[in-house]
């Protein structure tokens, strides 16, 4: 089992110095300094920054608040809420709630007994588990026996693990008190629009209080309900984020407008998602053609949007029984059936020892990307560009090309490397051959991208990527992402300064939409 702590070949060697690397810890900034950026990005940062401590404290280890922290810290779903009280157009409630998941995805319901062993089960097995979230399959809190008493069972059997949720907002005012009372730390609201016009474009009915309302009136409701539930939850001194998706010819200009609305009630993150339709998931979107954004699409309104709040870049649109990192999933490894019959062993104190290790590991990795970023501060230019990155975690660049399940997109600039994205893939390599068809999807994936990052890569991909004027890089395996990117970054602009190379702009790339979707 590969895990964040067991890269045997370097990871002792990082550690040798650490007096060095705790001093260059306390002095760093990341937050507020990424890259050498002074904007606050706490969604997708390295470090405390300006933020006052108690609300670092919640985010430090939560992989979808902190951007850093999802390197190496991993969430659990359990799927213990099935029922929902809207319906949205780009949701087929065959499936788990696409405000959270990618559409054509069923989750195995659980009850709360069973998914309090889960918890524990997985807990136990995977000590960079921090926190347990109930996204679905439905809406949590149109399912609240079910989603509080899970929590209740999970306070009590795993104290440390922090514990969140996902909701549309119908009911989330009613519901306020009872989430603060179980301490949930983390709340997130899908809000779509805070204009009844367009949400009536998204949303055919809402069901409140025993009655279904339709259209503009529909609309209205729901959009009151969730402003209202943010606004008593960010009084409550609890941490929102905000999912958004992107629906082109509908929300996409007025999302600007929903970010300055929650911000003004006190989000801490906005998370903007790309639609993801395709007519096989029987959707209203899905089926009338209805189109997802491309690349570079989703890309300039996260950037538009980054001046007022932080931005989330990171989110996988997991299932509702997702295990593991972001961008893993280890769901199958934890069935029912196998948990029923596993013998476990709650450990607090092997947990600490191990999320330890994990920080000691996360900070050496800071401590060398400021390294390599001093030597960059002399650099001017103004030439940014995107590098796809091929890793299993841990913040470093150790997976094969053929391997990759999705690439992370980094952007470079004399400011350093910042995470903007990641794009989903089909395997290249399929059990000891290349399929080229997958080959041609990768690169359509990546081809906003100059460079792709991997631990090893083949002959014949290598020349494919080159004639799409993709470098394949990988001199950097087994090293730091950040660090790596920003030392390839200084000799490419080198390059470009002495004439070697003409630096030129990349065209657009692909999000995935149908394939594949429903096997992770
Ligand atoms: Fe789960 Fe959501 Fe909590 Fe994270 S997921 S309930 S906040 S623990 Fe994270 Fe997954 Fe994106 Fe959600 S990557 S879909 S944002
Ligand atoms: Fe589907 Fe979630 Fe919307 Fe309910 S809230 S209709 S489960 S996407």
């Amino acid at each position: 089992m590969d895990t964040p702590v067991q890269h045997e070949d370097t990871y002792v060697e990082r550690l040798v110095d650490m007096d060095a690397v705790m001093q260059q810890v306390a002095e760093h900034k990341g937050c507020g300094t990424e890259g050498g950026n002074s904007k606050p990005s706490c969604g997708s940062s390295a470090g405390q920054g300006d933020m006052p401590t108690e609300i670092w404290e919640k985010v430090k280890n939560h992989p979808c608040y902190s951007e850093e922290a999802h390197h190496h810290y991993a969430r659990m779903h359990v799927a213990v809420a099935p029922a929902c009280n809207i319906q949205c157009n780009y949701c087929n409630r065959k499936y788990d709630c696409a405000n959270e998941s990618r559409p054509g995805v069923v989750s195995e319901r659980l009850t709360p007994e069973q998914a309090a062993k889960k918890v524990v089960a997985v807990a136990s097995t995977i000590p960079q588990m921090t926190v347990l979230g109930i996204a679905g399959p439905g809406d949590p809190l149109a399912n609240p026996e079910k989603t509080f008493k899970t929590f209740e069972l999970i306070s009590k059997m795993a104290p440390d693990i922090k514990l969140c949720l996902s909701t549309n907002g119908l009911t989330l005012p009613d519901h306020v008190d009872t989430i603060a009372r179980y301490n949930v730390d983390h709340v997130t609201i899908t809000i779509n629009m805070v204009d009844p016009e367009i949400g009536a474009q998204i949303y055919p009915w809402v069901f409140y209080k025993h009655k279904r309302y339709t259209g503009v009136e529909a609309a209205r409701i729901l959009t009151d309900r969730q402003l209202q539930g943010l606004e008593m939850l960010t009084e409550r001194g609890i941490l929102c984020k905000i999912n958004s998706v992107m629906i082109p010819g509908i929300n996409d200009q007025h999302l600007v407008e929903v970010n300055r609305a929650v911000k003004s009630r006190g989000a801490f993150l906005h998370n903007i998602m790309p639609l993801i339709s395709a007519p096989e998931h029987g959707t209203v979107f899905g089926l009338n053609g209805q189109r997802g954004p491309s690349a570079q699409e989703l890309k300039a309104l996260q950037d538009s949007c980054e001046g007022e709040m932080n931005m989330m870049r990171h989110c996988r649109q997991c299932r509702a029984d997702a295990v593991g990192l972001l961008g893993e999933d280890r769901s199958a490894e934890f069935t029912t059936d196998k948990i029923m019959e596993m013998e476990v062993d709650y450990d607090l104190d092997t947990r600490k020892a191990y999320q330890a290790q994990v920080e000691l590991e996360r900070q050496a990795k800071v401590a060398a990307k400021q390294e390599e970023l001093k030597e960059l501060a002399g650099s001017a230019s103004d030439i940014k560009l995107l590098v796809a990155v091929a890793t299993k975690g841990s913040g470093l660049i150790n997976e094969h090309f053929g391997h990759a399940k999705e690439f992370q997109v980094y952007e470079l600039s004399t400011d350093g490397a910042k995470f903007v994205g990641h794009r989903r893939v089909d395997l290249y390599c399929q059990g000891g051959f290349g399929d080229e068809d997958s080959l041609q999807t990768v690169i359509r994936a990546i081809n906003d991208c100059h460079a792709v990052f991997v631990a090893k890569i083949g002959g014949c991909p290598k020349s494919d990527l080159q004639e799409a004027g993709i470098d394949p890089v990988d001199r950097y395996a087994h090293e730091y992402i950040e660090k790596s990117a920003i030392a390839w970054f200084k000799d490419y602009l080198e390059k470009v300064r002495s004439g070697e190379i003409e630096h030129t702009v990349r065209g657009d790339a692909d999000i995935r939409q149908g394939a594949l979707i429903s096997v992770a």
